[in-house]
């Protein structure tokens, strides 16, 4: 397949969400190893992150940017494979919008650490239904710091937890749930082979522990909510949306352009005109 000139081979395993996987996502909140990119286009995607990682300053940390797809054509060009946005639409329907992209990235015995959280608890978004495509650029598992989910979490709603602030500096999150309100008994790892992904509802229960290997480890998330969607912008001025399947009948939202061309977002919240300079 070729996308804005790059070419990402997909793997000959992909499919559509089975109705046993469409369940589990209901019961459990995730869905795992949901093949996309064959070997080869994981070595692709391995050189788009290294390629799109070079541009950041020095100083800047990757775990601290957000809204690639917005800024990047090649990002957002990646966001738009059809075999990704099919498992998307077997959870949403037919018409959702793309509103975050970004890297969660750990360089071998990194002690960067996901707190334990939900999603939901801090996006102002009503109604609260985001799905989160989770790409594996690397392989992951436990020893280098896959992501972890309590299953079943999601199904106490997005205010079941209580959260607190913490502002350490290995934390890429400064909202944490503390460990005494985890179920030890039900968290899955989100191992995973380069090019698969994983889903995860906005209410489950996830975070990630330092990575302990040899390996570096990075995922891209992409973020997807029905078109009937809408963002405090209040709380979220930077709020856009980008069709990504169907049609916007709603129209809630203000609009992010497609990026033209490549611009590198140096921090988490800007605005799709912030970028057009560089196009
Ligand atoms: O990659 C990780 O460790 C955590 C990812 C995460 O928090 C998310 O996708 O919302």
């Amino acid at each position: 397949m070729i996308i804005g000139g790059c070419m990402y081979q997909i793997s000959d395993n992909v499919r559509r969400l089975t109705n046993k996987e469409k369940q589990q996502y209901s019961e459990q909140g995730y869905v795992k190893n949901l093949p996309v990119f064959s070997y080869n286009g994981a070595l692709e995607l391995q050189g788009l992150f290294e390629e799109l990682s070079s541009r950041l300053p020095s100083d800047v940390d990757i775990n601290k940017t957000n809204m690639w797809h917005k800024a990047s054509k090649k990002f957002h060009d990646l966001c738009r494979t059809p075999e990704i946005l099919d498992y998307v639409e077997d959870i949403l329907g037919p018409n959702f919008v793309q509103w975050g992209g970004q890297f969660f990235h750990k360089e071998p015995k990194s002690g960067s650490v996901v707190p334990w959280h939900q999603d939901a608890q801090y996006w102002p978004l009503k109604p609260a239904n985001a799905v989160t495509v989770w790409l594996a650029v690397y392989d992951t598992d436990k020893e280098n710091g896959a992501m972890k989910v309590v299953s079943g979490s999601h199904k106490k709603g997005s205010n079941g937890f209580k959260h607190h602030t913490n502002n350490a500096s290995h934390l890429v999150l400064d909202q944490e749930v503390s460990e005494d309100q985890i179920d030890q008994d039900n968290i899955v790892y989100m191992d995973l082979k380069a090019g698969e992904i994983s889903l995860h509802n906005d209410a489950l229960l996830h975070g990630s522990d330092p990575n302990n290997s040899d390996r570096r480890r990075c995922g891209i998330t992409m973020r997807f909510s029905p078109t009937n969607v809408k963002g405090d912008l209040n709380e979220w001025p930077f709020f856009e949306t980008q069709l990504a399947r169907g049609i916007d009948s709603f129209k809630l939202n203000p609009i992010a352009q497609i990026p033209r061309g490549e611009a590198t977002p140096i921090k988490r919240f800007c605005y799709s005109k912030d970028f057009e300079k560089d196009w």
